[in-house]
């Protein structure tokens, strides 16, 4: 049941179409000359205004009939019906668990009660994942009931339940070039795009056109979950300006599946998010979002061991203990697996992987000194027998007081793709509302969007993509921390302080 969060304060104002804040918004200046650093405290007040029309929201996935793609949308069905059904260990009822928005809480603060937290969706008006209608893409032409069945994700009776509803849907055709997935990729691709790349990125448009008009669904936001590609090369006159790779697509040069669906994504006014490692966002394709005020969101969804390592790296650098080397392994048998297994699409994901703890480290100059950071190696293995059920081994060895050495070992055993889908559905839902916001420093005339490159959504990231110059947040506690802050800013709330003070003074 959801709850309804009121704001008493003069600073917030309800109007029937806008929630609106007055906020004061605090930074600080650092300025380091030597062994002296000087810190002047900021505040810049500013007006922060949230639409509270909340619109039917359409979401479009590359890769739907894949497991991530046809676990979501069976989520989605079931939570919407309620679904409960039997296994050897009792009776399941369908749930968001794993989802930021839906299942997790924030602290309101205190009262006659005792403390009082709500869940972060019903802090501010969002769409519920319940409500999202699905559609998209997949080189596999299979229906997403058997696609559902070929995952091996889902108990099979839930699958019973869902197929018929389920198998009404059919992914779209999509591109498949052969050279940046795996090559044992080939046998799904039986329902595929002809034509040049421009005739390909048209009909990706007339798609999105046909699924808003069709669906009835207000806006539509673009998400990649088909396989991991290999890294395109970043060429000056291909894909280094928005003008250069248009050009390139009409010209027919090595442009990404995944860019052309960026693309064809921005061109239509959607936000393209990028649930996979690839660098779809070259430059140009950064700087047609930018020029056309459309968001994009990536790369990687950060789901399991690199989430634990989020935290872990964090946990042991702000504790002041030396991390020195992570080592990590995986091995996963779904068809994920089977793409990672070749060399190119390996790589993509150690580097997604590997960049992790970079922030945390360089933060902390009393441990690493300038350019030193821990070794770290990131393994992953086919191994079909466990299907979807990827295991994940970690050793993380850490230099402690007076040369010592802290070893910590964790083997996670976890359904990537059930881990993945509330993190999709929270990339969507999170976008969405970042549509709806925003914000006006004093003195300005008019009022800011966030920047088309949506670092917001760093939390749900392996390798957060931010806008060019801007520094990238690895660490969980400040990425959560930052989408909390952002939503209590939108009420006129100050940033969670965590003093409790009251409790602490005599
Ligand atoms: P999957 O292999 O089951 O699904 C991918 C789907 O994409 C397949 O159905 C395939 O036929 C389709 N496909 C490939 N190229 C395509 C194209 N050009 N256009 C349209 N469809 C295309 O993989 P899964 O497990 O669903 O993962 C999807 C992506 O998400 C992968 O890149 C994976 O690395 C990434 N990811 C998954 C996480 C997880 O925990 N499951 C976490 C982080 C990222
Ligand atoms: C093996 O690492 C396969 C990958 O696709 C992962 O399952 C996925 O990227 C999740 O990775 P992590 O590090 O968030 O568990």
């Amino acid at each position: 049941m959801s709850v309804n969060v009121h704001i008493n304060s003069p600073n917030v104002k309800y109007t029937d179409t806008h929630i609106v804040s007055q906020y004061p918004y605090q930074t600080t200046s650092v300025h380091r000359d030597g062994n002296k650093v000087t810190v002047t405290p900021r505040t810049t007040e500013m007006t922060f205004s949230t639409e509270r029309h909340v619109p039917r929201l359409g979401v479009m996935l590359v890769g739907w009939g894949g497991n991530n793609g046809t676990t979501v949308t069976a989520a989605v069905l079931a939570n919407k019906r309620g679904l409960t059904w039997r296994t050897k260990t009792g009776v399941k009822k369908a749930n968001y668990f794993g989802s930021l928005l839906q299942a997790s809480t924030v602290c309101l603060g205190s009262g006659p009660e005792g403390e009082v937290s709500v869940p972060l969706c019903d802090l501010l008006p969002m769409v519920h994942p319940n409500d999202i209608v699905f559609d998209g893409w997949d080189i596999s032409s299979m229906d997403l009931g058997g696609a559902m069945e070929r995952a091996e994700v889902l108990d099979w009776s839930l699958q019973e339940q869902l197929r018929p509803l389920m198998s009404r849907m059919k992914p779209r055709p999509s591109v498949y070039v052969p050279d940046f997935i795996a090559a044992n990729q080939e046998s799904r691709a039986d329902n595929v795009l002809t034509g040049s790349l421009a005739e390909q990125v048209e009909q990706i448009r007339a798609d999105i056109r046909d699924f808003r008009q069709s669906s009835g669904v207000d806006k539509v936001i673009v998400l990649w979950t088909a396989n991991t590609e290999r890294f395109c090369d970043v060429t000056p006159g291909i894909n280094d300006t928005a003008e250069n790779l248009l050009a390139a697509i009409r010209d027919g040069a090595e442009v990404s599946p995944s860019t052309q669906f960026a693309v064809a994504s921005i061109l239509e006014g959607c936000a393209y998010i990028n649930g996979s490692p690839q660098n779809t966002f070259v430059p140009g394709a950064v700087e047609l979002a930018v020029q056309r005020g459309v968001f994009i969101g990536g790369d990687d969804f950060k789901s399991g061991q690199t989430k634990v390592k989020s935290v872990l790296v964090d946990f042991l650098v702000s504790s002041g203990i030396k991390p020195t080397s992570i080592v990590s392994y995986n091995h996963l048998g779904n068809n994920d697996g089977k793409n990672l297994s070749a060399p190119q699409q390996f790589r993509s994901k150690e580097i997604s992987k590997s960049n992790v703890v970079d922030d945390m480290v360089q933060s902390n100059s009393v441990l690493y000194q300038p350019g030193e950071k821990p070794d770290h190696c990131v393994v992953i293995k086919y191994v079909p027998c466990v299907g979807d059920s990827k295991r994940a081994m970690d050793e993380y060895t850490s230099e402690i007081m007076m040369g010592g050495t802290n070893t910590i070992a964790m083997h996670n055993t976890c359904e990537d793709s059930l881990l993945a889908t509330p993190i999709m559905l929270d990339l969507m839902v999170l976008t969405e509302l970042c549509q709806r916001i925003a914000v006006r420093p004093q003195g300005d005339e008019d009022f800011m969007s966030f920047h088309s490159v949506l670092a917001l959504l760093s939390f749900l990231c392996k390798a957060p993509l931010v806008p060019a110059g801007t520094p990238v947040i690895n660490s969980f506690f400040r990425q959560r921390a930052c989408i909390e802050n952002v939503m209590r800013a939108c009420l006129g709330l100050p940033p969670q302080n965590h003093m409790l003070l009251e409790h602490k003074l005599q």
